[in-house]
């Protein structure tokens, strides 16, 4: 495949709702796209980092300068033969793993649109629907919370998620539990804890949680195995599991129980084929995050989320909780069983909007090839 340009666009949409967590709250998006010309078929890739380097020290004014210097130019320099090349093709740039994902996820809706496949078919799926949970962040009061949680599973959603930290936390499980005693519940704390905290953590265990998500520091894998020795509710790493290595030791020194993986977070759907790999190696169950994604990274989440050992409901949910109007037709439906219907169309089985990706359009440039 001959890559002829890469287009980077940054598109601002505001949220339908706001979204806080234990790092801040924000009430819209930017997000930086990117799409390819290849061989007469356009890819496209959403780079989820952030508008503030608090999950991750990557953030959208990092990702740009970064394509445009470095990881564009490497991408179009010969021939690549599948969106497999593209990880050692850009290895030589460390970190920037959610710019690195932009290019290689475009690269990859592009080989199936050449091989006129399905997305989900390229990278070896088989699940013909996929379960759905929420996550839902912090309220301004536990009484919005519980308001929140019942319209999402009136809707039909299979895991409730909720974000937590010290504060917000137990008085709110007690709420929740008190009024849903059995629903499928679980806490991501985004490292709002230490391991000093591990009496108030084992708390936790009195609420019958699915997992507790990165309870502790965002670049520490060994202190988790020490926390999950003292509590009975499954801990789940998001922020600290950049790459296979990463997930094989967590596995190996009983980390955690459970894996989230976030496609931009460990650089590409090779990475995040990988990590599912050698959870299923160590029997692990891993679901699939989300990074509050247009359309466009939705429908790649959805993608993966076929792959086998997807067994538990992801943050995958319907493009109506984040947006008015979201920037792929179909929107992305959650059937009242919870669970979305993955197509049989060629690529990711959803159509980019593009007049309205240029009406959210705020900045836009094209890269071709050096001499
Ligand atoms: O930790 O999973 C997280 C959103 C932004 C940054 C980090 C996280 C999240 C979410 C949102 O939980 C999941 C979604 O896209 O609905
Ligand atoms: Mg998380």
């Amino acid at each position: 495949m001959k890559i002829e340009s890469v287009t980077l666009r940054e598109i601002q949409m505001p949220l339908v709702h706001f979204f806080e967590t234990s790092f801040g709250r924000i009430y819209s998006r930017r997000i930086l796209l990117v799409s390819i010309e290849a061989e007469g078929v356009r890819g496209w890739g959403e780079c989820v980092a952030g508008e503030d380097p608090f999950y991750s020290s990557e953030w959208i004014a990092t990702a740009w300068p970064t394509i445009k210097t470095y990881l564009a130019p490497m991408l179009m320099q010969g021939k690549l033969e599948t969106g497999r090349d593209c990880t050692s093709r850009l290895a030589r740039v460390r970190g920037h793993r959610m710019a690195k994902a932009g290019l290689e996820n475009a690269v990859w809706d592009a080989e199936a649109q050449q091989k006129q496949q399905p997305l989900w078919k390229l990278l070896g799926g088989t699940r013909r629907e996929i379960a759905c949970g929420v996550s839902i962040g912090i309220q301004d009061s536990p009484e919005q919370l519980l308001e929140k949680i019942e319209v999402e599973l009136a809707a039909g959603y299979r895991r409730i998620k909720i974000k937590v930290k010290p504060g917000w936390d137990l008085n709110v499980l007690e709420k929740i539990r008190s009024r849903w005693a059995d629903i499928v519940l679980s806490v991501d704390a985004n490292s709002a804890y230490t391991l000093d905290q591990v009496e108030h953590l084992r708390k936790f265990d009195a609420f019958n949680l699915l997992m507790i998500e990165q309870p502790l520091w965002n670049d520490e894998i060994y202190l988790h195995a020490r926390l999950q020795k003292s509590m009975d509710t499954s801990i789940c790493l998001d922020e600290s599991i950049l790459n296979a290595r990463d997930a094989d030791f967590a596995l190996e020194i009983s980390a955690c129980r459970i894996l989230n993986i976030k496609v931009g977070r460990v650089g590409g759907f090779t990475e995040a084929k990988k990590i599912h790999d050698v959870a299923q190696r160590h029997d692990v169950p891993v679901w699939c995050g989300g990074m509050l994604e247009s359309g466009i990274g939705r429908s790649h989440n959805i993608a993966l989320s076929t792959l086998k050992n997807f067994r538990l409901p992801g943050d995958v949910s319907a493009s109506k909780r984040y947006w008015k109007e979201d920037i792929i037709e179909p929107e992305v439906k959650v059937r009242a069983d919870g669970m979305i219907a993955v197509n049989d169309q060629v690529g990711t089985g959803y159509k980019v909007r593009e007049e309205l990706v240029q009406k959210f359009t705020v900045r836009e440039e094209t890269f071709k090839p050096g001499k």
